[in-house]
């Protein structure tokens, strides 16, 4: 039998850019608990909540100083409790971030880590020597620019910090500390979370033996190979299983950048008591270029359709899939895989929904894609506040490896502040996020762009959304049917089948603003149309169909 949690769909949260409830500019619970009902609505059935605990905000709670506290921007303990039994009186399930990773330079561990090379909490975190010219321990290059490591002078060691020098990496060789973060996740399952996403999760075990990485031809070292899917990490992942998860009904996500699919099946195959899914980062990172994301390529959809169907193959029948467009870390689904062109991009948003819905596995949708927003473009990188996009802006550009202007390219199609403009509520001042100053400018497109009016229209995005949702919830075959691929050599449109008994769910896909013709073995004359973008029936042609542009189509046909 199924788990609760695969006919669901998950929405994803990013607290600080949802909705202010007290005018400061920064989003919060209480605003969130006031938008409850609107995702009630939307018929989605778990929250995935980005970071809301204590953190002084260098990477926007990804750094964490109390796993045990709300960020004061945020709320209050007392909050997050109403928001929580709000929540689950709507049916709503919660699932937390968990960012174990790494904590906040500022959390009391590293504070008493930090006082003396004998503190009972030094070895919570990574502490290694210089090399013997003084030379940090390894050359690898952290996530957010420069070394990862950081020296410090009273000790006379060096901190291991695969992100931000404020994001020390946490020493999961320390029992103690795995103990600490299993009773952590414990007390928060006990308050009545559902679950865990987890960052990074597949970076927590280091090759001991520190080696130096690769120096690559535009001078980047790539320390990758020594910090992603560790030698222990699956002892790691099993002892968090047995002692903080096996005494609750959860639902977990590993969030996983290098991950493949061979490792994936370790990751979550049901035998192995480890998680229930992974995001990999596959499809996401389509045309990056030799600068990675900030050198972006044109992408093709046969390698889109290769990834996908790599991973619904791979797993199919031994673990389960995250499906996603788009999150907190990623430009908007439309104007990254659609097209945001005024005339096309509810119909696009539409097509890529449907494309990535009716997959086998459990959708994710990131607040604002089901009303279908998109990228931001701001004239200087003063109004920018990702750390990410600010520290390779300067380091890239003062390397002389890009130009200011290519580099604010780059921002505008990868950017992770694409994802973060506020919630577009409505056309009123702030998009109704806040009737403060904003922490990040909205887009301004919100006035043609936002709930209100997608709420005011039967056919907006957002009661699409709300269709494939319920269709997930009505159709067995939607979420356990087995995958097959038509067409897999076509750069025009994505077609594929799920067939569960005598059952074959045909799902038609367009990603051009052409219309194409597809040509079919099956009859859908014969077939119901679940869904579909277009107001007017599927047009046969000489030997198959008609698909309009952005066009996206749902056939069930029963064979019995
Ligand atoms: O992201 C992991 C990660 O690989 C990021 O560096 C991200 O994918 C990057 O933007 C790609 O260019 C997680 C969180 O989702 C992210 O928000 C955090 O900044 C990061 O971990 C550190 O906690
Ligand atoms: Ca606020």
């Amino acid at each position: 039998m199924g788990k609760w949690w695969q006919d669901s769909t998950v929405y994803q949260i990013y607290p600080r850019s949802f909705n202010d409830s007290n005018g400061d500019g920064i989003g919060d619970i209480n605003g969130i608990t006031e938008r409850l009902p609107y995702l009630k609505q939307l018929g989605i059935e778990i929250i995935w909540l980005s970071p809301v605990y204590q953190s002084p905000n260098d990477d926007n709670g990804y750094d964490i100083s109390d796993y045990e506290a709300i960020m004061d921007e945020f709320g209050t303990m007392e909050d997050y409790d109403r928001m929580l039994a709000e929540a689950n009186r709507l049916g709503l399930k919660i699932m937390m971030d968990l960012v174990v990773n790494h904590t906040s330079d500022e959390h009391h561990w590293f504070i008493e880590s930090k006082e003396s090379k004998t503190s009972d909490k030094r070895d919570y975190y990574i502490w290694h020597d210089p090399k013997a010219n003084g030379e940090p321990p390894t050359n690898w290059a952290a996530a957010f620019g420069g070394n990862v490591w950081e020296y410090d002078e009273a000790t006379g060691q060096y901190y291991l910090h695969l992100f931000s020098k404020k994001q020390p990496d946490l020493n999961w060789e320390n029992e103690a500390m795995r103990r600490d973060v299993y009773q952590m996740m414990r007390n928060w399952l006990d308050k009545g979370v559902a679950g865990f996403r987890m960052d990074v999760i597949n970076m927590i075990s280091k090759d001991p033996r520190y080696p130096d990485g690769e120096v690559m031809k535009t001078g980047y070292t790539d320390g990758s190979p020594y910090y992603f899917n560790g030698p222990k990490v699956h002892d790691y992942l099993q002892e968090m299983h047995q002692v903080a998860l096996a005494d609750y009904e959860t639902i977990t996500v590993g969030e996983m950048p290098n991950v493949n699919v061979e490792q994936a099946k370790l990751y979550t195959g049901e035998d192995r008591k480890e998680l229930d899914m992974v995001f990999h980062f596959d499809h996401v990172g389509l045309g990056d270029g030799e600068l990675g994301k900030w050198t972006p390529e044109a992408w093709k959809l046969t390698e889109l359709k290769q990834i996908f169907t790599r991973w619904q193959e791979g797993l199919d029948q031994v673990g389960w899939n995250s499906l996603y467009w788009s999150n907190h870390d990623q430009p908007r689904a439309i104007s990254r895989f659609g097209d945001d062109r005024d005339e096309y991009r509810e119909k696009s948003g539409k097509m890529l929904a449907t494309c990535l819905h009716m997959l086998k596995g459990t959708p994710y949708v990131f607040q604002g894609e089901e009303i279908g927003m998109t990228n931001v473009q701001f004239d200087s990188i003063d109004d920018y506040r990702d750390l990410e996009s600010i520290n390779a802006y300067h380091e890239l550009t003062e390397k002389g490896l890009l130009t200011e202007d290519e580099m604010m390219a780059a921002i505008y199609k990868r950017g992770r502040d694409n994802a973060r403009t506020p919630m577009q509520w409505s056309r009123e001042i702030n998009a109704g996020f806040t009737t403060g100053e904003p922490w990040i400018k909205v887009n301004p497109n919100y006035t043609d762009i936002n709930v209100k009016d997608a709420l005011a229209r039967e056919d907006s995005i957002f009661y699409y959304y709300k269709q494939l949702i319920e269709l997930r919830k009505q159709h067995e075959i939607i979420v356990t049917g087995r995958y097959q691929l038509l067409h897999p050599d076509r750069e025009d449109v994505y077609v594929y089948e799920r067939l569960l008994d005598d059952q074959v769910l045909v799902v038609l896909t367009n990603f051009t603003d052409q219309v194409v013709s597809v040509d079919l073995t099956v009859d859908l004359t014969k077939a119901t149309c679940l869904i579909t973008n277009e107001t007017e029936a599927i047009k046969q042609t000489e030997t198959g169909y008609a698909l309009q542009p952005y066009g996206a189509y749902v056939f069930l046909l029963d064979n019995k």
